[in-house]
């Protein structure tokens, strides 16, 4: 029919369609935020600890990473593991006696129960020195024992020095009701009622010892009720930060949990902040992230392991740095401890109760062990080589802005699902990064000349496959009369300096 012809007609035009070139230049507004330069951050099971050889000196595979991903982040040990440790003075110390807690889907089976030495807490301090990064520090509240707590913390105070910044004390004890408190009495209230006094005893023993709290998971309304209960309490523990997790979806098996989501904003990331900024605001202290990723449960393949995480992390990250948080610590491990963090998701129970089952990396992890990856004809048992993921990418990317300034910032892609950030350095100059996340649409901007100084690109959204490329071989840019054009392909993302 004539109609079937015209839109066989229009076809190739549609195909082609060059979405309109969006402007961009810098807003006249004052600065958004300052970036601490220490922004940039990891985040571990506690249980990791469990393998003295894991953070150590020795490892120097891992510290290479760490380092390429920011020359002074913060390491973050804590976790679902960090309630099923115990502190193992010495080699003749035994283990506590624990009623077993309830068991609950992706939470660590409640027999979940390892020893934290001396020498583990000696080769992380090598660790930290190694990469130049500090350390958050969980002790454990699920299953504490405050004289074994306050020894651990002193130990590790002792050891860690300036590599320590804070204590923390429980993990996601928004979640406690669902397998190690009662969920009939528990609550912000009786979180205090138990959090206050160990801290406090800490505090004691470890003159100087600071903590951040809650570290929920979800439910970040705790940290504006524990602001409005802070003031009327007889004695307060020395709080230096407020903190909270964010997974953006998940479980993995959620039909909700794909890529076209994932590129998308997500209203959650502003709620979330506008809570953690009122309560930290009340309480006179920073906020921060400490531990998140895509998708729960050990991620999602192909998507927590895809080249969309890459600009994903990018992303979630430059929009904390706008939305005035301290700091981001994206989670991650080797495999085993993880396994045992989410009660076995990744790969059935018999991860749980060996060590030295091969077990897979859990999918979001940002730094990988070669052993771990699938399909490598490797055993599965961690070597000594790492490397970077997607995620791990977005990080590195977004760690440029890690110590500026956020400057306001006027753009507008249109149809193109494309974001831009903009920060001025400590030596002046202006970097722009911008975010190609459309999956198909190339984005074409005018703006003030600039310098590409890098490049994140992958093959494709679903493929592992990510390279962070130095300088702009692979962008199309043209001089115009005011600056330039410049084209970004589509699901890339660059970083540019302003000449
Ligand atoms: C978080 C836990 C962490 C898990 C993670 C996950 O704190 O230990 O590994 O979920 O489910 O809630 O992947």
């Amino acid at each position: 029919s004539s109609l079937t012809l015209a839109l066989a007609a229009l076809r190739p035009a549609s195909l082609f369609a060059q979405a309109p070139t969006a402007a961009l230049k810098l807003g006249s507004g004052a600065p958004i935020a300052k970036v601490p330069a220490d922004f940039i951050g990891l985040s571990y099971e506690a249980m990791q600890l469990e393998d003295p050889t894991f953070f150590s000196p020795a490892n120097t595979g891992l510290i290479a990473e760490f380092r390429k991903i920011s020359s002074h982040g913060v390491l973050r040990l804590g976790g679902n593991t960090s309630e099923f440790g115990w502190w193992k003075a010495t080699p003749a110390s035994q283990p506590p006696v624990r009623t077993s807690g309830k068991a609950d889907n992706g939470e660590p089976p409640p027999t979940t129960i390892f020893a934290i030495t001396p020498e583990a807490i000696h080769n992380l301090n090598g660790f930290l020195k190694a990469t130049g990064w500090t350390c958050i520090y969980g002790l454990n509240l699920g299953f504490a024992v405050e004289a074994a707590d306050v020894a651990e913390a002193r130990f590790v105070a002792q050891t860690l020095g300036t590599h320590l910044q804070y204590f923390q004390l429980g993990n996601e004890v928004d979640m406690f009701n669902r397998h190690l408190r009662d969920p009939k009495t528990w609550g912000v209230d009786q979180y205090l009622k138990e959090w206050v006094p160990l801290a406090l005893a800490v505090q004691k023993a470890v003159p100087g010892a600071k903590f951040g709290m809650p570290d929920v998971a979800s439910d970040v309304s705790w940290l504006p009720k524990i602001a409005d209960r802070w003031a009327s309490l007889p004695e307060k523990p020395n709080v230096i930060t407020l903190s909270h997790h964010y997974y953006w979806g998940g479980p993995p098996s959620s039909a909700n949990a794909n890529i076209e989501r994932l590129l998308r904003p997500s209203p959650a990331v502003a709620q979330k902040a506008a809570l953690a900024r009122e309560a930290a605001t009340k309480m006179g202290v920073p906020f921060r992230m400490t531990e998140g990723n895509t998708v729960y449960q050990g991620g999602k393949p192909g998507l927590s392991d895809a080249f969309a995480a890459a600009l994903w992390g990018a992303d979630y990250l430059f929009e904390l740095m706008s939305l005035g948080y301290s700091g981001v610590n994206l989670h991650g491990g080797s495999g085993h401890a993880q396994a045992v963090s989410v009660g076995g998701f990744l790969r059935g129970e018999q991860l749980m109760k060996d060590p030295n089952v091969p077990h897979p990396k859990p999918f979001y992890t940002p730094i990988a062990n070669e052993g771990t990856l699938a399909g490598s004809g490797v055993d599965g048992k961690l070597n000594g080589k790492y490397l970077i993921e997607p995620v791990g990418y977005g990080m590195k990317f977004a760690s440029r802005f890690a110590g500026t300034t956020l400057l306001p910032i006027d753009f507008n892609p249109g149809t193109v699902n494309a974001v831009a950030y903009a920060a001025r350095r400590a030596d002046n100059k202006v970097i722009v990064a911008v975010l190609n996340k459309d999956a198909s649409q190339e984005l074409t901007l005018s703006m003030a000349a600039a310098q590409v100084i890098e490049v994140l690109s992958g093959s494709a959204l679903d493929q592992p496959e990510t390279h962070i490329t130095p300088g702009g071989k692979s962008i199309k840019s043209t001089k115009a009369a005011e600056g330039q054009t410049i084209t970004i392909p589509a699901h890339t993302a660059v970083m540019l300096q302003l000449r």
